[in-house]
């Protein structure tokens, strides 16, 4: 079967987010992004202002950095004004609607104020989308439900991803697509987004699966490919990350003709 270009999709979407990834991936030529794992602030900005002008998106865990402060967070906004990517707080929400409200709004991190778009895992049922979706919605956030995981023995298949889709398909203003590991709805206002991706390992020592970009793309069918120690531990980051950016749009290229 075959596909439809990012930008045409771009205009059958209704939520601002999708629109302008979808759009900005096709003016960048990009469905590359990079998950930054690093835990000085200093080195999460530095990585990000490298590679960001070949990325569609920036992912972050907050948690991870040891000195952040609203100073990164400033920082962080510029480089995807500068470079036009969106940002992925990759913060897997997982708790009742009332806890997770509070999660995303406050904390020292207060991801709703400056990530575009966060995630949540589906285990506490759709309460946690109503909790999230207080804060988001009037921000114009989006928010990417974790539908299949890379990681061995994981527990995320079966009805439990069906029953993902269903709750993305009754939460279409915020839910924004998938974390999965190959395509799982046919509606085009869906992303795919899929990490565990490497050119070389197939595998690291806990646990994680890659599969390469041309797999993710051409043969699973995903839209963006999650990319992190592929890039960010190589030798020469930027020189990866055009790498895996070449690989994953001439997947994407391959798979419209
Ligand atoms: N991630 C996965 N698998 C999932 C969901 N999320 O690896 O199913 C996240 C990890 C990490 C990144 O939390 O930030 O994607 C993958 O990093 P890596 O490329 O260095 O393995």
């Amino acid at each position: 079967r075959k596909i439809i270009s990012y930008s045409e999709r771009a205009r059958l979407c209704s939520h601002p987010v999708t629109r302008k990834l979808l759009t900005l991936m096709e003016e960048k030529r990009t469905n590359l992004t990079v998950s930054v794992d690093l835990t000085a602030a200093a080195e999460v900005i530095s990585m990000v202002d490298k590679v960001g002008p070949y990325v569609c998106m920036i992912k972050t865990h907050v948690d991870i950095i040891e000195d952040f402060s609203q100073d990164f967070v400033r920082k962080l906004t510029d480089l995807a004004v500068k470079h036009n990517f969106i940002i992925f707080e990759d913060r897997k929400f997982a708790d009742i609607g009332n806890t997770v409200m509070q999660q995303y709004s406050g904390g020292m991190y207060r991801i709703a104020d400056w990530a575009n778009i966060t995630n949540a895992h589906t285990l506490p049922g759709s309460g946690v989308i109503q909790g999230l979706k207080q804060i988001g919605l009037p921000k114009e956030r989006g928010c990417l439900l974790i539908a299949e995981m890379s990681s061995s023995g994981n527990l995320c298949s079966g009805d439990y991803t069906k029953e993902t889709v269903k709750i993305a398909e009754g939460n279409k203003d915020f839910v924004i697509g998938f974390i999965c590991q190959s395509a799982i709805s046919d509606d085009p206002e869906f992303l795919h987004i899929t990490p565990g991706v490497q050119l070389s390992s197939r595998k690291d020592q806990m646990g994680q699966n890659y599969v390469t970009p041309r797999e993710v793309i051409l043969n699973h069918k995903s839209d963006v490919i999650i990319v992190g120690r592929g890039i960010i531990k190589a030798e020469d980051p930027v020189v990866a990350a055009k790498a895996y950016m070449e690989a994953g749009y001439s997947a994407y290229m391959e798979r419209m003709s």
